[in-house]
């Protein structure tokens, strides 16, 4: 079969068409033309519309050429589609190319830090899971039973005063401790208990180096038979050890708390003037860092524990100063006071 047309007309068009599709440069410049020569309407339909007009004897050869002609175009049509069709994904890789390191290199992105206090509380809850505590959370509102009167304070009991309470309605008030997760420890759990609670705490009260009126602390509580002062110190030095990583001076004093009896603090030699004296130990080279004892008896049974098997430590430790103390920091007010500059000085984590 030759390649060309036996009628001349029809090789004519199909001469004309071949140069139209060749100088075609898009993909809908093509679909245009493929409308314009096969349509309905196309120049092809005129050819075989004139195929009946013509002698009988001549039909037959006018409509193969036309048909001819026909599967011509649809190839030189599909070439060309082929072609535009390669040419335009090659020059993809020209007009939509992405480097991929320019984001990087073009935008910064601030990163976030975490607060000192907020690293030294997941420091410490580590820690006391790993020391076989489980870690407890209480309410920041309290009532009077759990942050009072079952912690042996009842009320116009003189120790209420040394902790200024913000109270609230209906009797409520904004928790000056975390000792009342101690109770809901006791209430919530049978012996042996050993559990933690870190958390913030209000008081109502005159703000220096080392006070402030939002603050927090680690309560620690530990029920069990048997238990003896011995028990508080070996856990605080463990604790305190892994927190410093260093030798620091503490020392235990006798004190009093309605809830512990014995009860004791502890102190550090200031570790931001070496104990030389500055506002954050009021120049005494020492500062204290918690409160401590043996649960009492009441504290117990309020609990619902009984007091003639159990025996149990607590202690209650000033997260802020023991952050201070781990960065040298001069003033607890740093904390709350939102300066980035100080903030930023943490990014390197707690050991950096
Ligand atoms: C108590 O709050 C007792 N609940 C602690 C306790 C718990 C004793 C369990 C016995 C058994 P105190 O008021 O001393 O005690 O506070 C404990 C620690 O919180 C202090 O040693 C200190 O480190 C810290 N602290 C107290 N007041 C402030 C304050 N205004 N600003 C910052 N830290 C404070």
């Amino acid at each position: 079969m030759s390649d060309r047309p036996a009628d001349p007309r029809t090789a004519a068009l199909r001469d004309e068409a071949a140069e139209a599709i060749r100088a075609a440069t898009t993909l809908e410049a093509v679909e245009a033309l493929r409308l314009a020569w096969l349509g309905k309407s196309g120049r092809l339909q005129d050819v075989l519309r004139g195929i009946g007009a013509l002698p009988p004897a001549e039909r037959g050869p006018a409509g193969k050429a036309a048909n001819e002609a026909k599967g011509a175009i649809e190839a030189l049509l599909a070439e060309r589609l082929e072609a535009l069709r390669t040419a335009r994904e090659a020059s993809l890789a020209d007009t939509e190319w992405v480097d991929a390191t320019q984001a990087a290199a073009t935008t910064r992105v601030a990163r976030g830090l975490v607060h000192p206090l907020a690293a030294m509380r997941r420091e410490l809850e580590d820690l006391c899971l790993a020391m076989g505590f489980e870690v407890l959370d209480g309410p920041w509102v309290e009532d009077e039973r759990h942050n009072f009167e079952a912690l042996n304070i009842p009320r116009d009991h003189p120790a209420r005063d040394n902790q200024d309470t913000t109270w609230l309605e209906g009797g409520l008030l904004l928790r000056t401790h975390t000792s009342p997760v101690q109770i809901r420890a006791m209430e919530t759990r049978k012996p042996p208990i050993r559990a933690v609670a870190i958390g913030r705490v209000f008081r109502h009260e005159a703000l220096d180096a080392s006070h402030e009126n939002t603050f927090h602390q680690i309560e620690g509580i530990l029920v069990d038979e048997d238990v003896h002062v011995g028990h508080l110190v070996f856990t605080l030095r463990t604790l305190l050890s892994e927190v410093f990583r260093k030798d620091v001076e503490v020392r235990l004093r006798p004190s009093f708390f309605p809830f512990t009896e014995p009860s004791f603090e502890m102190d550090v030699r200031c570790l931001v003037c070496g104990g030389a004296g500055c506002p954050v130990c009021k120049r005494t080279g020492w500062v204290e860092l918690l409160g401590c004892g043996l649960i009492h008896p009441n504290v117990l049974k309020a609990g619902g524990i009984d007091p003639a098997r159990w025996s149990g430590f607590a202690f209650g430790l000033g997260v802020d100063r023991l952050c201070m103390m781990r960065h040298a920091i001069d003033d607890i007010r740093h904390f709350a006071a939102g300066d980035v500059r100080f903030l930023a000085q943490f990014a390197g984590g707690l050991h950096g």
